[in-house]
């Protein structure tokens, strides 16, 4: 029988309340995956306005492919260019192992908690990135997961733009050796050509390991990123 839960500390009432499974095993990988990996994040701003121009071209029914479903292609592409962000270590070997598939992750806000649901072979068009991703995030809010969908992971997305923020450390999700984390994209002033132009953002943080990824890899990809971003036409074909 556990002891009965505090209802009082040292200065007036408190309430507790137990983790869920989820949140328990959530806890244990976030605070190995910090504590055990050299974190850096590299922080780079995407100009999608054109991207935004594009999605407002396609019919804005449910099945329109969310911004995030952009970025995942984006970054198929960039994985593509650079492997090592497709990889994991294995130091006793002394060896980085290149996976030769691309599975994503994606962290999904669930009522139970974080959970990373896991697209496997996610070299596809943005459509069926879209529809996957939906279908992913329903099944893994409800619960509906199954263990394989939730496993084998090569690089990670934590999109937290439909909810705000202009930037944050999103922490690796081993054995990965990256993960991108998308804040808000929002209309702001960039000066071109001499001039204060709108333009919508997409604010990205890429945090690497240390160990795997130098920090002018992580800039080149991070640029690869925000051309391919600038570009839709380079995403649809
Ligand atoms: N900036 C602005 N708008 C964005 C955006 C961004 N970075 N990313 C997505 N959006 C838009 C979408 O395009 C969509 O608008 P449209 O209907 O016009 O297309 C709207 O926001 C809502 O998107 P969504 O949240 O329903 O779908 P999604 O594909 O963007 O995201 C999912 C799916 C599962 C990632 C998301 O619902 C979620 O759970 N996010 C939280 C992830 C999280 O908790 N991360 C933190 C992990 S570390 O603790």
């Amino acid at each position: 029988m556990s002891e009965p839960a505090a209802t009082h500390d040292g200065f007036g009432p408190i309430a507790s309340q137990p983790l869920t499974r989820i949140q328990q095993i959530g806890a244990a990988r976030l605070h190995a995956a910090w504590t055990q990996i050299p974190h850096v994040t590299h922080h780079e701003d995407a100009d999608v306005s054109a991207l935004e121009q594009r999605r407002r071209e396609l019919a804005a029914d449910a099945g329109r492919p969310t911004l995030l479903a952009w970025l995942a292609r984006a970054v198929v592409l960039a994985l593509r260019a650079h492997p090592r962000f497709c990889a994991s270590l294995d130091l006793p070997a002394r060896r980085l192992v290149l996976k030769q598939y691309v599975n994503l992750g994606f962290a999904v806000d669930t009522p139970q908690g974080l959970v990373v649901a896991v697209l496997h072979g996610a070299d596809r068009p943005v459509a069926d990135l879209g529809h996957a991703i939906a279908d992913l995030a329903a099944r893994a809010r409800a619960g509906r997961l199954q263990p394989t969908e939730m496993e084998g992971s090569c690089f990670t997305i934590s999109s937290l733009g439909s909810l705000g923020g202009t930037g944050f450390t999103p922490i690796i999700n081993a054995p990965d050796v990256a993960i991108l984390g998308a804040a808000q994209a929002r209309v702001r002033p960039e000066w071109i050509d001499g001039q204060a132009v709108p333009r919508t953002i997409l604010p990205l943080s890429l945090s690497y390991d240390h160990r795997a990824i130098d920090g002018a890899e992580a800039a080149r990809f991070c640029t690869l990123l925000r051309e391919l971003l600038a570009a839709p036409e380079r995403l649809e074909s």
